[in-house]
């Protein structure tokens, strides 16, 4: 478990700092700050709740899956998914909190998870599109997070990086065969194409100017690129993806700067941003509800796993016979 004491300690604190600034990675038993330990809480915990509650969206079309083929791929996505949440809480306890804590700050609304999962899934076009964008920003910031300053989330993300490859490419796959199939299908996946091209720039979260954790993440080497960056970064390469399968992004001010060697966007909706991430957006209490329903279905297990342990415990307690 992580260790750190009181602030003031400035010589832990500069050993720290020192650590950070020649490269190392800092791993649970090394000595850190209360601060960086609490800010890897929040980051990381919201990341394992996003993973979890992304699941839902997609996880509404298994049974409507056009083919089995696609439906084997889509299934093992959602389980990835799960996954994914897995390593990152398992990760984030390293830090000395609780996994059921962690859930209980989902569960209550005190802990965040991504905005883009509070859009709804309307049609088969979505599935495609989510992979395509929704996984191709994840590979974007995360491919970064691999190199974050903390042992085990950097290496968590190493392989969830692998598998968010195959996520993506299964996505681009079912857009580009609807791009290319009948108008209707075309006109289709264009649609979802217009839906999800905004709320996918909010994943990567506020402008730079308006990022009050950024600085202090920045410093520690958790975040080594800034939201703006990252965002750019995915519109330079999605604009060329986008071309080849022959959609629009829904997005009149696009323009390549040829001296910058960036493609630039129009201005993001940050009002319904934040109405999103304050709970607002269109499927919001629809997803909370599905993670309450899950839990609380699951309640017979922890009971189960409490009884058993209690049981171990008396067991190793008791005197030989
Ligand atoms: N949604 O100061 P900053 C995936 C909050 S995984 C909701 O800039 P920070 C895979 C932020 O928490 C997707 N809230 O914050 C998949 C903070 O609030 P707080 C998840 C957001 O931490 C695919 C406040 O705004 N990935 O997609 C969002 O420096 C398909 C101020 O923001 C990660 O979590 C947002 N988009 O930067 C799964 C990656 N943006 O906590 C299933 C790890 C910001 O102070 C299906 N996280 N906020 O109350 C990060 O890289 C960072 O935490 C950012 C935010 C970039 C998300």
């Amino acid at each position: 478990m992580a260790s750190t004491t009181s602030a003031g300690d400035s010589a832990s604190d500069s050993a720290f700092e020192a650590r950070i600034a020649a490269g190392e990675t800092i791993e649970p038993k090394d000595w850190m700050p209360e601060r960086y330990r609490q800010q890897l809480v929040r980051m990381m915990s919201q990341h394992a709740h996003s993973e979890i509650v992304g699941m839902l969206p997609e996880g509404n079309w298994i049974t409507r899956a056009p083919t089995l083929r696609r439906k084997m791929c889509l299934l093992a996505k959602v389980q990835d998914e799960a996954g994914h949440g897995l390593y990152i809480y398992c990760a984030t306890e390293t830090l000395g909190i609780d996994r059921s804590q962690l859930i209980d700050q989902l569960l209550s609304g005190k802990a965040k998870y991504s905005s883009i999962f509070n859009y709804p899934t309307l049609t088969w076009a979505d599935i495609g599109v989510i992979g395509w964008f929704v996984d191709g920003a994840a590979i974007v910031n995360q491919t970064v997070l691999a190199k974050a300053s903390y042992g085990p989330y950097a290496r968590a993300m190493v392989r969830i990086c692998k598998e968010e490859n195959f996520h993506k490419r299964q996505g681009f796959e079912i857009v580009a065969t609807l791009a290319a199939g009948t108008p209707a299908q075309h006109t289709m996946v264009q649609d979802a194409v217009n839906r999800w091209w905004w709320p996918t720039l909010m994943m990567f979260g506020p402008s730079d100017a308006n990022s009050p954790n950024s600085a202090e993440l920045l410093r520690w080497r958790v975040k080594r690129f800034s939201n703006d960056e990252l965002r750019q970064r995915f519109v330079d390469l999605t604009v060329a993806q986008a071309q080849a399968v022959k959609l629009t992004l829904p997005d009149p001010k696009l323009r390549y700067n040829a001296e910058t060697k960036h493609w630039e966007h129009g201005e993001i909706d940050w009002a319904e941003f934040k109405q999103v991430i304050s709970g607002n957006g269109p499927c919001n209490r629809e997803r909370l509800a599905a993670r309450q329903a899950a839990h609380d279905k699951g309640a017979w297990v922890r009971a189960a796993a409490a009884a058993y342990a209690e049981k171990q415990r008396r067991t190793s307690a008791a005197p030989a016979a």
